[in-house]
């Protein structure tokens, strides 16, 4: 019926960079959070994905999006495992300064 996957994979539904409102991107784990932060210092295609491996290692974190123009990094996780503070000291690690953001 719908061209769009029904499951909520972030980076490859073609939905995504379409319609950001999209109801695909709701969840039926009301465990899940979604954390927006603004990260320093990532300037190129490679630093993306030491954000998003940084990030995606962590046990909890179900998803990530990263803005590179915005600076800013959707993460999707389950607080109860992968706490804020627990993003941002992965992201220290891999050399990237971060805090709670808003979304863009
Ligand atoms: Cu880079």
């Amino acid at each position: 019926m719908t061209p769009c996957n029904p499951i909520p994979t972030l980076a490859s539904s073609p939905c995504e960079s379409i319609n950001k409102t999209h109801a695909h991107k709701a969840t039926k784990m009301n465990t899940q959070h979604e954390t927006v932060l603004d990260v320093t210092g990532m300037s190129c295609s490679s630093c993306v994905r030491h954000v998003s491996d940084a990030l995606r290692s962590l046990d909890g974190v179900t998803a990530v999006e990263v803005q590179l123009r915005a600076g800013k990094v959707l993460v999707r996780h389950d607080p109860a495992k992968a706490a804020v503070t627990a993003l941002v000291t992965a992201l220290d690690r891999a050399g990237y300064g971060s805090r709670l953001g808003v979304a863009a």
